[in-house]
């Protein structure tokens, strides 16, 4: 069965235990279910995973690259979450394997700090969902099936 990644960064593990008004108050175990439904309901095995680690995360982008150039993956739905900002090593891991990555966001990053306006993730990504709360993880897993149906 073809997979989807759905990868989260830093912090997540948090989700609805505090900040709501930023964040909503969807736990990150009610996005793994969302998750699930959708990918299952396209086809998809959903594999999904969080990390506080830049390093874990890097394994996991490579790995995801080997199954989607095995044929084995559509791509991932990565969620960064503060090493948007400032990750060139995450960006080089995306790069290197040449993973489908939709870049994921919660909040909408651009009305926020200006240190949230920048990402060193968009340049090597197929795409960005940005603002939608946690329903953004849906339309990525949509757009990612989408985007690697044959023409
Ligand atoms: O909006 C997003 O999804 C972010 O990727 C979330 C990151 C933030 O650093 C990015 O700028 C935007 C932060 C994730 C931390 O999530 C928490 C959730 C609840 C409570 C505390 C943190």
């Amino acid at each position: 069965m073809t997979s989807v990644y759905v990868f989260n960064g830093p912090n997540l593990n948090l989700l609805g235990t505090r900040k709501p008004e930023v964040y909503g108050t969807t736990t990150l175990s009610d996005v793994e279910t969302m998750c699930r439904e959708e990918a299952e309901a396209l086809g998809l095995e959903l594999v999904f995973g969080q990390s506080n680690h830049e390093g874990q995360l890097i394994d996991w982008i490579q790995e995801a690259g080997a199954a989607v150039k095995a044929g084995q993956a559509v791509g991932a739905v990565l969620n960064p979450g503060a090493y948007t900002h400032t990750s060139v090593a995450l960006h080089d891991a995306i790069e290197g394997v040449e993973l489908p990555v939709i870049e994921l966001h919660i909040s909408n990053v651009h009305h926020r700090e200006p240190f949230r306006h920048h990402s060193y993730i968009s340049p090597v990504a197929r795409g960005i969902v940005v603002g939608f709360g946690v329903y953004g993880y849906v339309l990525a897993i949509r757009g990612l099936h989408n985007a690697a149906r044959p023409a």
